[in-house]
């Protein structure tokens, strides 16, 4: 399509981008459909190309990344790149306060603070000329840098050009460029895909992408920027306060961090650091502590530097979420369905607020992928409440003696050959009931409270009654005698009645606790729930096809095999006829409409601790109600529940706008439609 003034209409297209872009990625507020901006986008690059006299490397068509440089250059910073001291408590800081007060020695009592949280980035520098981005710089050892201008530019979140008023001829932006945790995981999870190398955690991530020679490579990867202070300033001025300036940056077009913050007093950025630590984990990115900076330049250039670093900033970092230590054994345990699970024997080390000494390894594949041995020094990381998990091995520090780690050829408990199906990661015990693991499992999930409830069944108890053998299955539970049971050591006569009363009572169960209880693979107490609510009664269950059990939510054809599996089984099945000979039973239920009920169509998340209810039981709850459960976060998700230590679907949901209610919310609820707890 020819046009009247093409010019103009690069012109106006240019804007019209930048605008979009600048709420997008500045502002974290899309203002148009992604077709639209496309098309604008496509629409501009045909006029450039057409009429390359007009084209300009600030235009928003030129973050794609053109052809790879051969080296990095060198650029040195005019105005050095600090680095900051680091507090690691409340004395730290108190020690900086005091230090402050007495070197600016006018009396007074309490200073004002600009607080932000420390991101785990790579510093940069960006210079713009008269509003035009003209190079882009890691920090280097603080004098001199690369020139990284190629990757820069294809960061979305960073202006090619400046917007607003006031802008100085020269300006030397600087902050740090991080990848965001969500971006970081889907980068990691593509490259396992096609089994290229991962990436240890998202600062890494950010860092190997900004190292690359061919600006296509970084153009693909999700990264963003944050500013926080100025460097070189010539040809114009900024206001005299940190905090002001930020605002001004941000005015210009820079991001921000939204966390930033004046508060008052040493008192007070100890409050910032308390909340944002409770926070820390439910952030997009990954944070390292809070920078607490002076507010007020004046008082800031009478303070000084010494060395490297400046008297009026203090970074106060949180506990470390990822040590060395190192690995001592490997065991390899036996789940309830014969999954063989290494875990790992660590050197106790004190990482993310806790003491940790054993970590699970998955499964063969990651001992692989990991390249881990026995002896070997290996990087440990527990965020939040997620379990401990070994991220990388340090080659570097491999001693001579390590050992290779042998996957065992057959059970350890039981000797009975091992297997591993197509598309599975996990080798399983083929040992069945025979296997003293798989029957100890089995029996404790059936005593559990949420299955059976059968209190004074400890696991102990469970792993005595195996191994004298008394009890071979579930069924010999309700054949113990009170006899077999005072033979038992440390076993008197009270605790002997109390349990065989506990195993009575328990006989008199629901159709969904029965089903759960028999801890049938992949059946879960909600999706018991939902074929008890689905079939109704145990013989309608168990003569269901295939393409029946797959018509009940929650239920994919990997559950429906693993059900038709277990309903085929003689042994199973005679295990099924022994309980209920022995008594086992349970009143039928009325099988519900899904499509009436309350939630009915609604994807809800559950993520964080809960205290009144387990996430299970909360899933269990909401499925009960018609909502569907689902396990990550996406733009189809209803509504999140996160309970505090939420972690990266929490940030995921405030990423994508979804609604975030926490556990009250939940409870009041589920108490609106009357759900019992
Ligand atoms: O977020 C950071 N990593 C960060 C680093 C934030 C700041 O405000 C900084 C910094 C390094 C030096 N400020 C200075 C002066």
């Amino acid at each position: 399509m020819p046009s009247a003034d093409p010019l103009q209409e690069i012109e106006d297209l240019r804007e019209q981008l930048d605008a979009w872009n600048h709420q997008y990625y500045v502002l974290d507020d899309p203002s148009v459909p992604d077709v639209e901006y496309d098309r604008s986008m496509l629409r501009l690059q045909q006029l450039e190309q057409q009429y390359p006299q007009f084209q300009r490397p600030d235009s928003p068509s030129q973050r794609v990344g053109a052809t790879p440089l051969q080296q990095f250059s060198q650029v040195s910073h005019e105005v050095p790149m600090l680095s900051l001291e680091n507090a690691f408590n409340q004395d730290d800081m108190l020690n900086f306060n005091r230090r402050l007060l007495d070197r600016l020695g006018d009396g007074a009592a309490s200073l004002e603070f600009a607080c932000e949280p420390k991101l785990d980035g790579i510093a940069v520098s960006l210079l713009y000329r008269d509003g035009v981005l003209e190079r882009g710089a890691t920090r280097g050892d603080g004098s001199t840098g690369e020139d990284i201008t190629h990757n820069v530019r294809t960061i979305r979140s960073i202006p090619l050009r400046l917007r607003g008023e006031g802008i100085p001829h020269l300006l030397e932006v600087r902050g740090e460029i991080y990848m965001p945790k969500a971006g970081f995981e889907q980068l990691n999870n593509r490259a396992r895909e096609r089994g290229e190398k991962t990436f240890v955690n998202p600062r890494n991530a950010a860092a190997g992408s900004l190292r690359q020679l061919d600006a296509r490579v970084t153009a693909e990867r999700p990264l963003e920027m944050c500013c926080y202070s100025v460097g070189l300033v010539e040809g114009g001025t900024l206001p005299d306060r940190q905090a002001s300036m930020l605002q001004r940056l941000s005015e210009w077009g820079f991001r921000i961090n939204p966390e930033s913050a004046v508060v008052q007093g040493i008192e007070g950025c100890n409050a910032y650091y308390d909340e944002l630590a409770l926070r820390r984990n439910s952030l997009a990115y990954d944070i390292d502590g809070i920078v607490f900076k002076v507010n007020e330049f004046a008082l800031q250039e009478r303070l000084g530097f010494v060395s490297r670093a400046p008297r009026w900033a203090i970074a106060r970092k949180f506990p470390a979420q990822e040590e060395l230590t190192r690995l001592l054994d490997v065991e390899f345990q036996v789940g309830r369905t014969g999954a063989i699970t290494p875990v790992a024997r660590l050197e106790p080390v004190f990482v993310g607020g806790v003491t940790v000494s054993n970590a699970t390894l998955h499964n063969s594949d990651e001992i692989d992928r990991l390249g881990i041995q026995i002896g070997d020094t290996v990087i440990v990381r527990r965020a939040g409440d997620v379990i401990p998990q070994i991220v990388t091995v340090v080659l570097e520090k491999r001693p001579d003696n390590t050992r290779v780690i042998r996957f065992p050829t057959q059970c350890p408990v039981c000797q009975s050959a091992i297997e591993r199906e197509e598309g599975e990661a996990a080798w399983r015990c083929m040992g069945g009931l025979v296997c003293g693991a798989q029957q100890k499992a089995a029996i404790k999930h059936f005593v559990s409270r949420r299955a059976m409830d059968i209190d004074g069944l400890g696991d102990k108890l469970v792993e005595q009654l195996v191994e004298e053998g008394l009890v071979e299955n579930v069924a010999g539970l309700y054949a113990l005698t009170k006899e077999q049971l005072l033979n038992l050591e440390r076993m008197g006569e009270k605790s002997a009645d109390n349990l065989l009363a506990a195993l009575q009572a328990s006989k008199q169960t629901t159709l969904p606790r029965f089903i759960f209880a028999l801890g049938i693979r992949e059946v879960g107490e909600a999706t018991a729930l939902n074929l008890a609510r689905h079939f109704g009664s145990w013989p309608e269950l168990v003569s269901a096809t295939e393409e029946q059990l797959l018509q009940v939510d929650d239920v994919g054809p990997v559950v429906a095999d693993h059900l038709r599996q277990f309903f085929d089984s003689d042994a199973s099945m005679a295990v099924v006829k022994a309980l209920q000979d022995a008594g086992v039973s349970w009143p039928d239920i009325e099988r519900l409409p899904q499509r009436d009920l309350p939630l009915a169509e609604q994807v809800w998340v559950v993520t964080g601790k809960l205290e009144a209810l387990s996430r299970d039981e909360a899933k269990a709850r909401l499925q009960s109600l018609g909502a569907k459960v689902a396990g990550s976060v996406s733009a189809k998700t209803t509504c999140v529940v996160a309970g505090p230590a939420a972690g990266s679907k929490l940030a995921k949901a405030n990423e994508l706008g979804v609604e975030v209610i926490d556990e009250e919310s939940l409870l009041a609820l589920l108490a609106t439609h009357g759900v019992e707890l």
